[in-house]
């Protein structure tokens, strides 16, 4: 069905016809009523973005999640079963528990986190995928160094659920209301402003001189106007949330030409996907109605795999989205580099800087170094206002709160050296800490849960949880859990990173020392067979690749192992000078 607001045409000047799969209002009455006797699912954090999408149309010409048959040829062609082009899988994934019971021909209703019923799915395809083969299609790679694939095979449900979707409303959104529109009010506002050519900008990052210089420079070339389209749904772990970016790209808004620009948000859940990405989003912003997309270096980059090296060339989006523009409907406008050159204080694109002529860059690395040290940031580099909407999100690393994690082995002395350091942060500072200790937590917070792989993961996303809103409140989180699995620890390290610092620190006590300890008498358990899959026994540990402090309690004292976490706090910045 497509709905007409405004009376404005549904066919944007390059855009197909738009998905708009909200029921109308006797629908609607009659799914709200029909869903009270549905069982339902309560929808993730990622599939309220993608069910957005889905149903404003953002996601055209998808009419539900991917059935089997759409996923499998889009893994393996970026085709829908039709044909059509379209690169990203977009199934729902549940848990085993709930797929177990559900044929083709089940409605489901599916729920809002809030409770609110969205939308009625009639299933028509369930199906246990192979995730690793997915993410080898989809990402090239089951290396979970990148995001995407991390997030495929450590945050999703194992079973995936296909059919079509009749909308009782859209996901409930509080922030911005007024810079939120659906593909339909876009391409409505574009025809009411005589807009026929609009470039769009993708971004997940606040915008800065180059960004700036680029948009300019891509809408004043095509002769079009711009449409700066930030992505506020997920983006990659760490990135600077949107409320704060939001408020950066208001900032600049008026630095473009008069009603030559326009600033929308979109709800999308980024893969990080890299070239398959950069098509998925060439297809989104024709939905919106856009003529163009521009597309720079590493678009919708993932960053480096285990071995440092980037998943995906700079330019191999451009170059996957060269093959299909014939079929794309969007125009790419393609953008390299933009580079700082000194002597004429101006940007220009990297091959445009002849030999001889000195450019400046500066990476992000870099800049969240100089707003975490409270230095200056070049004014050739980004606007005073846009400096002034990062520094107050992100004052200088003494100001902010951050979590020490100890983690180790049963006995390897965590407790011990966790508490030592309480005390010495407390000598020397009156901000408040909190001491996670894995008993205290496991009577506190977690005294339901046992000790299988399922339980420990609750356990640790609680504690993770906690310290996230401990740091993100500019307090000290100390914790010391055993936290035995790397995945799960690399989620509760980017939890709390949005926040402020997260510093692991392996407490590296070998094995047969913790053993001899025996502080509780569980390893002697453990080895006679009463207790059961025990740490370091008969359930694993995989110790840390890369935690910020090492210690062993072998050889150091506990007042030397607390020390030398000191230490690191100290020289990374997070304590005032001279502590
Ligand atoms: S986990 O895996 O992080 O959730 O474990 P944690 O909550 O830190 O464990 C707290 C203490 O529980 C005791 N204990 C066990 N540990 C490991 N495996 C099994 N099966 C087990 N059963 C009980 C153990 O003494 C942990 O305390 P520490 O301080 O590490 O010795």
């Amino acid at each position: 069905m497509t709905t007409d607001p405004g009376g404005a045409s549904l066919i944007a000047p390059h855009g197909g016809q738009l998905k708009d799969l909200i029921a109308d209002e006797a629908g609607r009455a009659s799914l709200a009523s029909e869903a009270q006797a549905l069982v339902s699912w309560d929808l993730t954090p990622r599939q309220v973005c993608d069910i957005e999408l889905l149903l404003n149309g953002g996601f055209s010409p998808l009419d539900g999640f991917m059935t089997r048959a759409d996923y499998d040829r889009v893994c393996a062609e970026m085709r829908l079963a039709d044909g059509t082009l379209w690169p990203m899988p977009i199934p729902l994934d549940v848990t085993e528990a709930f797929g177990e019971g559900l044929v083709s021909g089940a409605r489901i209703a599916l729920r809002h986190p809030e409770g609110m019923v969205l939308a009625v799915m009639t299933v028509s395809d369930v199906w246990t995928p192979d995730r690793r083969a997915e993410a080898v299609a989809v990402f090239g790679t089951d290396d979970d160094f990148h995001p995407g694939v991390f997030s495929l095979l450590e945050g999703t449900n194992p079973v995936y659920v296909g059919g079509s979707i009749e909308g009782i409303e859209l996901p409930p959104q509080h922030s911005f209301p007024a810079l939120r529109r659906t593909p339909a009010e876009l391409r409505a506002l574009f025809e009411r402003r005589g807009w026929t050519d609009v470039v769009a900008f993708q971004t997940r990052n606040p915008m800065h001189r180059a960004h700036i210089e680029l948009t300019k420079r891509a809408a004043a070339q095509a002769g079009a106007k711009l449409l700066i389209h930030p992505v506020v749904g997920m983006t990659k772990p760490g990135d600077i949330d949107y409320f704060v970016r939001v408020r950066a790209y208001e900032a600049i808004l008026e630095r473009y030409p008069a009603d030559s620009t326009e600033l929308s948000l979109l709800p999308l859940a980024m893969r990080m996907g890299g070239p398959r990405e950069a098509l998925w989003h060439a297809i989104i912003r024709k939905n919106h109605g856009c003529t163009r997309l521009i597309v720079g270096r590493d678009h919708a980059g993932p960053g480096n795999d285990r071995s440092g090296k980037p998943f995906y060339g700079p330019y191999d989006a451009q170059e996957l989205l060269r093959e299909y523009r014939d079929e794309l409907g969007i125009e790419v406008v393609e953008f390299q580099e933009m580079v700082y050159l000194q002597a004429e204080d101006r940007y220009v694109p990297a091959p445009e800087v002849k030999d001889g002529q000195k450019v400046l860059s500066l990476s992000g690395t870099e800049l969240r170094r100089l707003l975490a040290e409270g230095e200056p940031v070049p004014e050739w580099f980004s606007y005073p206002e846009v400096v002034d909407v990062l520094r107050d999100a992100y004052p200088p690393r003494e100001r902010q709160g951050f979590t020490v994690f100890f983690t180790g082995l049963p006995s390897s002395g965590k407790s011990t050296v966790a508490n030592v350091l309480v005390s010495m942060l407390m000598e020397r500072s009156s901000r408040p800490i909190t001491l996670l200790d894995g008993d205290i937590v496991r009577k506190n917070l977690s005294s339901e849960l046992g000790f299988s792989k399922e339980h420990r993961d609750i356990n640790i996303k609680r504690i993770g949880f906690v310290a996230s809103e401990i740091t993100k409140h500019h307090g000290i989180a100390v914790c010391a859990p055993i936290a035995p699995y790397a995945a799960t620890r690399r989620e509760v390290r980017d939890m709390i990173s949005a926040y402020g610092g997260f510093v692991e620190v392996h407490v590296a006590t070998p094995l047969e020392v913790c053993e001899q300890r025996d502080r509780k008498g569980l390893y002697a358990q453990a080895r006679a067979g009463r207790i059961t899959g025990f740490t370091g026994i008969d359930d694993p540990y995989e110790a840390p690749e890369h935690a910020e402090v090492v210690i062993d309690t072998t050889t150091d004292s506990p007042a030397e192992s607390a020390e030398q976490v000191l230490r690191f706090l100290s020289d990374a910045g997070y304590l005032p000078a001279g502590h």
